[in-house]
């Protein structure tokens, strides 16, 4: 075993320092020669090529051109239209025609409806559809040079109400061009760092509205909008000249170029560039060239996949290396010990094993599972070097404690927040709330029927829920299909693993809550206690499970920072002005929504959850307990003599397994025959029909049904193995990755899971290294980067994740994201600079939840001998 020390490996360093000086020298006095002869651009571009796949690529460089689409479910995700990746990162989004300087989520997008790649004339044509306005325009993108060529043309004249907002866009990541400048016609010019550029207030009449009349902008009754004026205008932009990974030049042949700050409207703005589409002109109306600059051979960096949590001595350790497919594998890799004099020794060399091709690059694998000796360690592929991480029995014992101790209690609602000297947010939502109004359609994918279903008016203030709940995600509102899920997966930690962890301080009475202050009981206990009374407060007072409770206005909706201060937290009195209070009632209609549309299995899960909520809380807070019971069984009775909703047969696989989980948690907590006869009933149909979907409930049940359950569903686990072992040959890490417009994360916890319930029963089938193989993944042993998805867990962790604290680029610690965002075709990101991603960054509770679970399920597995 070679012993480096650490001064010996400086001596080394230096001397390579030396020798590396002395050749960049020799370079640079070649480059130099070269420059003087010949401009860099011609010298080394490559002209870029439409590919098999339909976009334009050369070394360095890829222009997408709708590979992506706008969806009319999240808006203007910015992930479509014309998208540059350039050296390896996605840096341009939203090439297209739009009708804002500075598109916000919930502006109009145009529909795609046609789409033409030309491999001979080296072009991607894209048709482009506003139905609002009955507008078409055709964007035609061709390579030329060393870039392309963007035309937009119009077969008739921009329609009136359009001339003036229409225009081409393409915008620029902020985070991408930040400590960077710009030229405009040679004029200079410095990013900005926070947005800090003009805007121009307009009449609300010139505005072009938002999605389905809803509004981003907190008007206050005075009838304008806003409209953010140029940084620049120019014929031709340099966008970081001085940066040859970034620099992009525009040129216009047509009208002037604008370079616009989104940030002026939206924290998750971006910079845009964008030329007007003129009045009266048909034809080509837009005319840019586009030129990114490529540095020459440019190669990725190899991103070496490990887990930045370290591993148990027992475990597989595997570490998954990314190559670039121009990149050379190498032939070993080395992982090295750190000892506690500061000193380096080689603990393992082993070979570099070839995987093969999985989307866009090219994948190796270095096994060192060998390696068990207690220690700190670190992985050296070529001239790269992971972050150290250890390797012990105890890596994961702790890994859970910052999703339970800081993540959950921040996202509690009604509460006020404090840790140490910081206050996470105030009491919120103690004005909650009114009852939905009939017939709408709203834009976080809620809807009321032409009825309430209730006995309250439209607007009517319903009383009794300011109490309990979670905050779902990044917004402030509360889901409660995901309340249930979570409540379920808190009981099956509780019952499974007994975790008793008292590090916060809660008080139902005074709503406070305090992070890092012990106080006598074991917060899972009261988690599920804030979860049920949130639930039970809904049947009681609107007699079912709601769909959720959330925002009557977008800039409500879209809100940053403490939720506390989204209402005014008085009760609305239409009795009172707008803006006008009591001191006790207000005239502001800003209270929260509560929406009771008819949803399928919906009370079936809040059923479940309360039946499981009743077992973990009988011993802690037997009022609620009872409640919550006798809730659950009544609520079941009428639910199962109620005829099934139309829709229920649209979801019909959603509303089965709800009832299925409800009889099953019903048994297991009163034994009554008559829920076990009923789960029975349906829960084998149901895994013919969605095996994936429903095992994980019928393997819950096995320590509670009788020996021939367990065998009959052994035929199921069998079959269920098999499509395991194909999903584990699908890509290099041998877990399921999502490839849907949110990444998933979610899905490979919920995986994990079901294979952790299957291995306690059939252990000859389901292999326990399946459930480390998922946090492994989740902390760092993924695509793109080898950050750990779980904010403040492993040694390198993810540091900015969409929390309401987003906008600061920051992270609640505990926080698990999404993860690798499939960009069509072959491109998987999670940016870590930017984190309004949602689809990649944001924490929702489900997952926080599960992950709790999942990792103390690793631990328990591992602490077995
Ligand atoms: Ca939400
Ligand atoms: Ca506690
Ligand atoms: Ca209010």
């Amino acid at each position: 075993m070679a012993i480096l020390a650490m001064a010996q490996s400086g001596f080394h360093h230096i001397i390579g320092e030396m020798t590396l000086k002395r050749l960049s020298t020799i370079m640079a006095a070649l480059l130099g020669f070269v420059i003087m002869i010949v401009p860099p651009n011609t010298a080394f571009g490559q002209k870029l090529q439409v590919n098999d796949l339909g976009y334009f690529e050369t070394r360095g460089l890829n222009v997408l051109v709708f590979s992506n689409q706008y969806n009319g479910f999240f808006f203007d995700e910015k992930t479509a239209g014309i998208e540059l990746i350039h050296h390896g990162v996605r840096t341009a989004t939203g090439g297209a025609v739009r009708l804002q300087p500075t598109p916000e989520q919930w502006d109009l997008i145009p529909v795609v409806t046609g789409r033409t790649v030309d491999k001979k004339t080296n072009s991607i044509e894209v048709k482009l559809r506003y139905k609002e306005y009955d507008f078409e325009s055709k964007v035609t993108v061709t390579a030329k040079d060393n870039g392309v060529v963007i035309r937009v043309s119009l077969d008739k004249p921009l329609p009136e109400k359009l001339v003036g907002n229409a225009g081409f866009n393409l915008e620029f990541l902020p985070s991408a061009y930040f400590e960077k400048t710009y030229l405009a016609d040679g004029r200079p010019g410095i990013f900005p760092l926070y947005p800090s550029s003009d805007a121009e207030v307009r009449p609300l009449s010139k505005k072009i509205p938002q999605y389905n009349g809803y509004s981003t902008f907190e008007d206050r009754g005075r009838n304008e909008f806003l409209v953010p004026e140029p940084l620049a205008t120019c014929r031709t932009l340099a966008l970081a000249p001085e940066d040859p990974e970034r620099y992009v030049k525009i040129q216009s042949m047509t009208g002037d170029l604008m370079l616009y700050d989104g940030r002026v409207l939206a924290q998750n703005g971006w910079f845009v560039v964008r030329s007007l589409i003129p009045a009266n002109t048909t034809g080509t109306v837009v005319e840019w060239y586009l030129e990114p600059n490529t540095v020459p051979n440019w190669t990725r960096k190899p991103v070496i996949g490990f887990s930045q949590v370290g591993y148990h001595p027992s475990q597989n350790k595997v570490a998954v290396i990314e190559l670039d497919k121009n990149d050379a594998p190498l032939k070993t890799a080395t992982a090295y010990r750190v000892t506690p004099e500061g000193k380096l020794t080689e603990a393992f060399t082993g070979d570099v094993k070839p995987w093969g091709n999985y989307l866009r690059y090219n994948y190796v694998k270095f096994d060192f599972s060998s390696v068990r000796d207690s220690g700190l360690y670190f992985i050296k592929y070529g001239d790269q070097r992971t972050e150290a991480f250890p390797i012990g029995t105890g890596v994961y014992a702790d890994v859970w404690h910052p999703t339970l101790d800081v993540w959950f209690p921040v996202q509690m609602d009604h509460m006020r927040v404090r840790e140490a000297y910081r206050i996470w947010h105030g009491t919120p939502f103690l004005d909650d709330a009114l009852q939905a109004p009939v017939n709408i359609r709203h834009f976080d994918g809620y809807w009321m029927d032409s009825t309430t279903h209730t006995k309250y008016k439209p607007l009517e203030h319903i009383p009794g829920l300011d109490v309990g709940g979670w905050f779902d995600a990044g917004d402030f509102d509360i889901e409660t299909a995901h309340h249930c899920t979570v409540i379920e997966s808190f009981v099956d930690a509780w019952e499974n693993f007994g975790i008793k962890r008292d590090e916060t301080f809660i008080d139902q009475k005074t709503r406070f809550v305090e992070i890092h202050r012990p106080d006598g009981t074991p917060d899972l206990l009261q988690q599920i206690e804030h979860g049920t009374l949130q639930l039970v407060a809904q049947f009681k007072n609107v007699g079912f499970a709601v769909r959720g409770i959330n925002f009557p206005y977008l800039y409500e909706y879209h809100h940053l920072g403490d939720g506390s201060t989204i209402t005014d937290n008085l009760l609305y009195n239409p009795k009172l002005k707008p803006y006008e209070t009591d001191g006790m009632t207000s005239g502001t209609l800003d209270d929260r929504w509560v929406f009771t549309p008819k949803f399928p299995g919906l009370n079936y899960s809040a059923i479940g959850a309360l039946a499981a909520a009743t077992r973990a809380l009988k011993g802690y807070n037997k009022e609620l307990a009872d409640e919550a019971l006798s809730t659950a069984v009544s609520a079941y009775e009428r639910e199962r003599n109620e005829p099934l909703p139309p829709q229920a047969r649209m979801f019909a696989w959603f509303f089965s397994n709800a009832e299925c989980d409800a009889a099953l948690q019903l048994f297991i907590t009163t034994k009554d025959e008559k829920y076990s006869r009923r789960f029975n009933e349906l829960i084998w149909p149901e895994m013919d029909s969605a095996l994936a979907w429903n095992i994980a409930t019928a393997t819950r049940a096995v320590p509670y049904m009788p020996k021939e359950f367990k065998t009959r569903l052994e035929k199921y686990v069998e079959k269920y193995q098999s499509e395991n072992e194909r999903l584990s040959q699908l890509n290099p890490y041998g877990v399921p990755i999502g490839t849907r417009g949110w990444a998933g994360d979610e899905e490979l916890v919920n995986w994990s899971i079901t294979n952790y319930f299957l291995h306690k029963s059939y252990p000859n089938i389901i292999h326990r290294e399946s459930v480390y193989k998922a946090l492994d993944y989740l902390y760092g042993c993924h695509p793109y980067s080898n950050i750990s998805f779980v904010a403040g867990v492993g040694t390198h962790s993810k540091k900015r994740t969409y929390g309401s604290n987003r906008a600061d680029f920051s992270f609640i610690a505990g926080g698990v994201v999404p993860g690798v965002l499939l960009l069509k075709p072959d491109f998987l990101e999670n940016k870590e600079d930017w984190p309004f991603l949602w689809g990649e960054n944001e924490c929702v509770i489900d997952i926080c939840a599960d992950y709790i679970f999942l990792a103390n399920a690793a631990n328990e597995l591992l602490g077995e001998k």
